[in-house]
């Protein structure tokens, strides 16, 4: 039991919830849990006191949804979304140039090129599975978090110090970013992205149906510039991936070795595999210059059969998912899925395999039998594994040194304890869990169905994570937290590790365009209160100051391309403005001390108003003004 955190204190409606349902309560080390289905369904997961912060950010992905979210853990209270694939109608992120310029100089000419064709700029669409922390030493450093999209092939990075993304990419060559990873050791440095589907390496129509010419693309980034430092063609497609903590392996599940393209094809191996890159020697196949160059990057080739350094590929029993390496930063453990095992590789087997061709599988030193469908594993920094079972709708504690010791033909169970979840975990995570400083207190087991969970919302029900308090032997669930589409994997980080500012600062990047252009106009972009007039492009500045905008009033002529650019003069914790031009389709979110501009066209003759759509004051409602836009003369 975590003995920094308050006893939990009832509140009446959860007591009468409790009785109401017949639900015991666990009581454990004097502290109070509702138990299962006593939890009312708004309740916190550990019901800190109103105004207790949590001891844990956690970062969740969320899918389908295409943004990042942060809950407190383990509260479980959800505290912010950043957009970053998403369009979002409160911050305007997709819409505001600030935004826009981060979405879009990302992407490749030719993807710039079929969005135009659409009439837009961007995709609107995202499908975000895998946010991480940046590492220094192993472990979080709160510089940075980066996320995949599986869904038009991106790597996204979010700024920790205003929690904004910054830079998204668009990764040439590879297609439908999955599995993705910072590098631990040194420091982030790498960040390792898996192209899930595999598809011809030039892929302009000249190739169709012929899967035997198709690859697949593993791509390490530079964390720092966001630019691509090599990529590795591989055999078999890309899942899941992770890394050591010695700076010298990067490894990546294949549910696809067989390159094959229906479900039958797919699954006909009984083993499958995972590709081990040897970092140095790619670093030295690149200094080498054995690679070619498609689309600007540096592509080295690892299949099987290259008779390289570059990959070994591990047998591993059918159709593996997760790969999560242990805080011990000696083993990792590859999740089975279709087998009921999970492999676990030593590490430090792994030079064998390439200074001496020793046998891929020499590197694994246990493969326990857990249970059906294995799909991820967290830890707990002592020495013990959480499994997910997705087909068991369980997780599965066991002690990774007796799953070795068992491998080596010892009769001892690895296995500890199981606990339901409701229903089919996918992902799970567990306090620090993913670095060397697992504290072994917390894990969330984030399920795929809801089902009779929650309150019936319709045939579109949210998944449900569970918040369970692993610091005994026997694991126990403390919290039902519904969410919407579809978080897959979450990270929980110590609030030591993360201290974002509680206003801009001025001088921010963010708004260095704006910046440029109110230069060029002789403009303070600060304490702006200017229209300026170039041929038909319009620039008006303004700043806010709750409860006013410094412009009441400005005027444009139809068909004037305006840019609106607002300054948040107010530098007060949380008080936020906003931007939101009526009837044109116009919001955004200008938080304290922060620029925000946007442009569009003044089609519309007649009287508009604007309005501040953050409520910041007691005369919010009068926070407005108006556009005229004169009619076009005809
Ligand atoms: S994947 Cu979702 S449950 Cu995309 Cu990390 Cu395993
Ligand atoms: Cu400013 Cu509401």
């Amino acid at each position: 039991m975590p003995d920094d955190l308050k006893p939990i204190k009832m509140s009446r409606r959860a007591m009468l919830g409790a009785s109401a349902s017949g639900a015991v309560l666990a009581a454990t080390g004097g502290t109070v849990y509702l138990a299962g289905g006593a939890t009312p369904a708004h309740a916190a997961g550990v019901n800190l006191a109103p105004g207790e912060l949590d001891e844990y950010y956690g970062f969740w992905s969320s899918g389908q949804t295409g943004e990042l979210r942060i809950l407190g853990v383990p509260s479980m209270r959800e505290l912010m979304r950043v957009p970053v694939f998403n369009r979002c109608s409160a911050t305007g992120w997709g819409q505001t140039n600030e935004s826009l310029k981060i979405l879009t100089e990302g992407l490749l000419p030719e993807t710039k090129a079929f969005l135009a064709a659409h009439g837009k700029k961007t995709y609107d669409n995202g499908d975000l599975h895998h946010p991480h922390m940046s590492f220094t030493d192993g472990t979080y450093d709160g510089r940075y978090l980066f996320m995949n999209d599986k869904a038009n092939t991106r790597v996204a990075r979010v700024r920790c110090d205003v929690m904004k993304c910054d830079r998204i990419i668009e990764i040439p060559n590879a297609h439908d970013i999955h599995g993705m990873r910072p590098q631990k050791f040194p420091r982030t440095g790498y960040v390792f992205a898996n192209g899930e589907h595999e598809a011809p390496l030039v892929n302009d129509g000249q190739i169709l149906d012929s899967p035997e010419e198709y690859v697949n693309i593993f791509t390490a980034i530079d964390g720092d510039t966001m630019e691509i430092a090599w990529q590795v063609i591989v055999s078999g497609n890309l899942d899941n991936t992770d890394c050591d903590y010695q700076g010298k392996y990067a490894f990546s599940t294949s549910y696809n070795s067989e390159m094959g393209m229906t479900l039958a094809e797919m699954t006909a191996n009984e083993m499958d595999h995972v590709v081990v890159f040897n970092l140095k020697e790619i670093e030295a196949g690149v200094a080498a210059g054995d690679y070619q160059v498609l689309n600007g990057v540096k592509v080295l080739d690892g299949r099987k059969g290259q008779n390289k350094k570059y990959t070994r590929y591990i047998p591993i029993p059918n159709s593996p998912h997760g790969i999560n390496t242990a805080p011990d930063k000696r083993h990792v453990v590859v999740n089975g899925k279709l087998s009921p095992t999970c492999s676990v590789i030593d590490v430090t087997k792994l030079d064998a395999l390439f200074e001496s061709d020793a046998e891929p599988r020499s590197a694994i030193v246990a493969e326990p039998q857990l249970g059906l469908g294995p799909l991820h594993t967290a830890f707990d920094g002592k020495g013990n594994a959480f499994t997910t079972l997705f087909l068991d709708s369980q997780v599965v504690k066991w002690n990774v040194e007796k799953a070795i010791r068992a491998y080596a033909g010892e009769n001892v169970d690895p296995i500890i304890s199981k606990v339901d979840v409701h229903y089919q975990p996918g992902h799970n995570s567990t306090s620090m869990g993913e670095t060397a400083e697992a504290d072994g207190k917390w894990l969330i087991s984030m399920n795929k169905f809801s089902k009779d969970r929650f309150l019936n919302v319709g045939p579109l029900k949210p998944e449900n994570e569970q918040l369970i308090d692993i610091s005994g032997d026997e694991m126990k669930v403390v919290h039902d937290g519904p969410t919407f589409a579809e978080p897959h994997d979450s990270i929980i980080v110590h609030r030591s590790k993360v201290n974002p500012q509680t206003v801009w600062k001025r001088d921010d990047p963010t708004w260095e365009e704006a910046r440029q252009q109110a230069a060029a106009d002789g403009v303070d972009l600060d304490w702006g209160a200017d229209v300026i007039r170039d041929g038909n492009k319009v620039r008006v500045y303004m700043h806010s100051v709750a409860p006013m905008f410094s412009l009441e009033k400005f005027t444009v002529k139809q068909g004037d391309e305006v840019t609106i650019y607002v300054t948040n003069q107010d530098d007060i914790d949380d008080l936020t403005h906003g931007f939101c031009l009526s009837n044109f389709g116009i919001a955004m979110e200008v938080a304290p001390q922060a620029t925000a501009s946007v442009t569009f066209i003044a089609e519309r003759p007649g009287v508009h108003w604007y309005y501040c759509q953050w409520f910041c004051h007691a005369l919010h409602m009068e926070m407005r003004g108006r556009m005229f836009v004169e009619p076009r003369a005809t």
